[in-house]
């Protein structure tokens, strides 16, 4: 296959483009480097060192021989996207290219303007690229479990069977999700599903849970494989925190009451995921959803796991939720359709939190304790917010 990797610089990104390509695919990445300008706006790093882009290609074409074709650009500038399509003509692409934090969506009202902005206009120019170039192209696209947020009933694939007035249709599932962050991929969604319906396009929408661990076959390959690995409390995701809070001895910062449950992954789940869906794709005029987790925990089993596991002893806090979400809830998600194609899960173990350890241990000292403690609340100070110019600037004055 030929396939575009769409924020191949990213967490995600970069040991999905390494897996495709180990598997001989002709991959190609694409991505603007917002990412790198989020850390130096936030003042933060990723613990693990990551090579640029362009270092990291070439070391695999050193150790592998395999070349992956590296673009960089803005997805919100339609010209550039719809010219990567033409010239690479990808079979599939696989869009990751987002902001991806929920906190730095709720910072203030320029960074909830950019990023919709950038995620909801990003995926529109791939939608009207992908029609324009070959609506055959398969899209998968990162979605996110947090769009359905936390009803009292099952939540199920992207659709569920509805009876009302005694009349049955199958209609998207409700969504209520709990930050303009995972609101945007709510909108995506929608876009998404308006093109495979009007134009007959064909996408896969992964709603991803929360993703753990570091290392992938291919990353660990050499130290300028690595992909990055993010601690601090705006883009560092719960698990991945608590490792690094126990290796300095910082209590585990559980948000209230440590009832919120969510689905979880391995990183390594991830790219499998990714590809079992491209050697799969969606139907023409398809919309398929599936929901991409292996495992379900409460953030305070997560705690307890940690806790338990390191060798000195670790302290949990209930510090104040910063966030709106409930923190006692029922949780019950589908999660089929992978394991239906092959998915061979990778479950959370002792064994990963251990080697984890080791990671955070290998870096230690590149860990910053001022970025742990939480920057941004869900309902800030509205009368105290600086106007969203001064805030943030465009997704495009951003890319440079
Ligand atoms: P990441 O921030 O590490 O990577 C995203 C990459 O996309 C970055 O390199 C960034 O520079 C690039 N990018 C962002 N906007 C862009 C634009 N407009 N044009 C070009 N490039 C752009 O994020 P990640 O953790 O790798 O997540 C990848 C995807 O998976 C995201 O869509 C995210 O919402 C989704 N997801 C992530 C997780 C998780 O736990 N990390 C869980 C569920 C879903
Ligand atoms: N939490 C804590 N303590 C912390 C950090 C988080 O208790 O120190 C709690 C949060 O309140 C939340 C849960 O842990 O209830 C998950 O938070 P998170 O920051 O790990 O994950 P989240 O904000 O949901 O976002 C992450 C990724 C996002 C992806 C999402 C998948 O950053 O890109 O879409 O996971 S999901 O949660 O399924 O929507």
């Amino acid at each position: 296959m030929r396939v575009l990797v769409l924020g191949g610089d990213g967490y995600l990104g970069w040991p999905a483009a390494l897996h495709f390509s180990a598997a001989g695919h002709d991959v190609t990445v694409v991505d603007s480097y917002i990412r790198r300008r989020y850390d130096r706006e936030l003042g933060t790093d990723s613990l693990v060192p990551i090579a640029t882009l362009p270092e990291r290609i070439a070391r695999w074409q050193a150790v592998t021989g395999a070349v992956i074709g590296l673009a960089v650009g803005d997805l919100n500038d339609a010209a550039f996207v719809t010219s990567v399509l033409e010239r690479v003509r990808p079979d599939t692409v696989i869009h990751l290219a987002e902001q991806r934090s929920a906190p730095y969506s709720m910072m203030d009202q320029g960074h909830a303007v950019h990023t919709q902005l950038n995620n909801v206009v990003g995926t529109l120019n791939v939608l009207w690229a992908i029609a324009q170039t070959d609506p055959t192209i398969h899209l998968i696209k990162l979605g996110t479990m947090g769009e359905y947020g936390t009803p009292n009933i099952d939540i199920e694939e992207g659709w569920l069977r509805v009876t009302h007035n005694g009349r049955t249709d199958v209609l998207p599932y409700p969504k209520q999700a709990g930050s303009f962050y995972h609101l945007s991929k709510v909108h995506d969604s929608h876009n998404i599903l308006f093109c495979c319906r009007a134009w007959g396009l064909r996408a896969t929408d992964l709603n991803q849970g929360v993703v753990y661990g570091a290392e992938t076959a291919q990353t660990r390959l050499h130290p300028e494989l690595a992909t990055r690995f993010d601690y601090d409390a705006v883009f560092g995701t719960v698990l991945n925190r608590f490792i690094v809070q126990a290796v300095i001895g910082h209590a585990l910062t559980v948000y209230g009451a440590g009832g919120q449950t969510r689905g979880f992954l391995d990183i390594v789940d991830t790219v499998r995921c990714l590809e079992i869906a491209a050697e799969h794709p969606a139907e023409p005029g398809e919309f398929r959803v599936f929901n991409q987790f292996t495992e379900s925990f409460s953030v305070l089993e997560l705690a307890e796991l940690v806790a338990a596991l390191h060798k000195s002893r670790v302290r949990i806090e209930h510090v104040d939720n910063p966030r709106i979400e409930m923190d006692q809830h029922y949780y019950n998600a589908a999660h089929d359709g992978l394991l239906r194609l092959g998915l061979e899960p990778h479950p959370l173990s002792a064994a990963l939190v251990e080697s984890a350890f080791e990671t955070v241990q290998r870096h230690r000292n590149r860990i910053d304790p001022r970025v742990i403690l939480p920057l941004s609340r869900w309902k800030p100070n509205l009368a105290a917010q600086e106007p969203p110019e001064a805030a943030i600037p465009s997704g495009a004055a951003l890319v440079g």
